[in-house]
């Protein structure tokens, strides 16, 4: 049986992946760079800087900006993202996730968060779900993002779980790939087209649960 669940926040707790996507636009658009849905799964899990990079990469501006004005971009982007989750609340937690959460306390399966997010902190403290978590992974403690493994396996380490008996629920490439090196089992919140062939899917978080987690990790 596995012994604990390793959560991304951003699309898998809560709506906030669509946030950071209008904070991206926002940016993006002042900078004439066109971005869309489909380019934006490519930051999906990716952390601020790195998605700058990527954004101004896409742009073909990646040797227009200063130092200082990109740190002064990203600041603009978390600006507008902190302003957008200022009114968040337990109501923002989707569909399925307060259950499964009561379902994991009760059978002492052990909870840690590995989100790539510095808000992700201020985040559970609004909805209310701080206390499920034995452990907060600090995205600013490992040397890199998401794909490489270090955030799941800093997260594992901080519950004391054998990573072998993790799993890690992920709605982004980036994640999913991380989970995999980390050597823990995937679950993907989202589409084949956006997270591939060959790992447990569900849709949509409604479709998790205790019993489905049991069954994936069974198979
Ligand atoms: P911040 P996750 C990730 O969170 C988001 O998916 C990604 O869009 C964002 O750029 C990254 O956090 C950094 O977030 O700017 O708030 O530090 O999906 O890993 O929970
Ligand atoms: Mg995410």
């Amino acid at each position: 049986m596995f012994e604990a669940v390793l959560f991304d926040l951003d699309g898998v707790i809560t709506d906030t992946a669509e946030y950071h996507y209008q904070a991206w636009k926002a940016l993006a658009d002042r900078l004439d760079v066109e971005i869309d849905r489909t380019f934006n799964e490519k930051l999906k899990g990716v952390s601020r800087e790195d998605s700058l990079r990527l954004i101004l990469e896409h742009g073909g501006q990646t040797e227009l900006y200063s130092e200082d004005e990109f740190h002064a971009f990203a600041k603009d982007k978390n600006d507008f993202y902190v302003e957008s989750i200022q009114a968040f609340s337990a109501d923002d937690i989707y569909p399925g996730i307060l259950p499964l959460l009561n379902d994991l306390k009760k059978n002492n399966i052990k909870i840690a968060l590995a989100s790539a997010s510095k808000n992700g902190p201020f985040l559970l403290e609004r909805m209310g779900l701080t206390d499920y978590f034995d452990a907060i992974a600090d995205p600013a403690a490992v040397k890199k993002g998401k794909p490489a493994p270090d955030l799941f396996l800093l997260a594992a380490e901080k519950i004391d779980a054998e990573i072998e008996n993790c799993l890690g629920i992920e709605d982004a490439q980036a994640g999913i790939i991380a989970i995999q090196s980390a050597g823990a089992l995937p679950i993907g919140v989202g589409s084949v087209e956006d997270l591939g062939e060959g790992i447990s899917l569900v849709s949509d978080t409604s479709k998790l649960s205790y019993a489905y987690l049991i069954e994936e990790w069974q198979k």
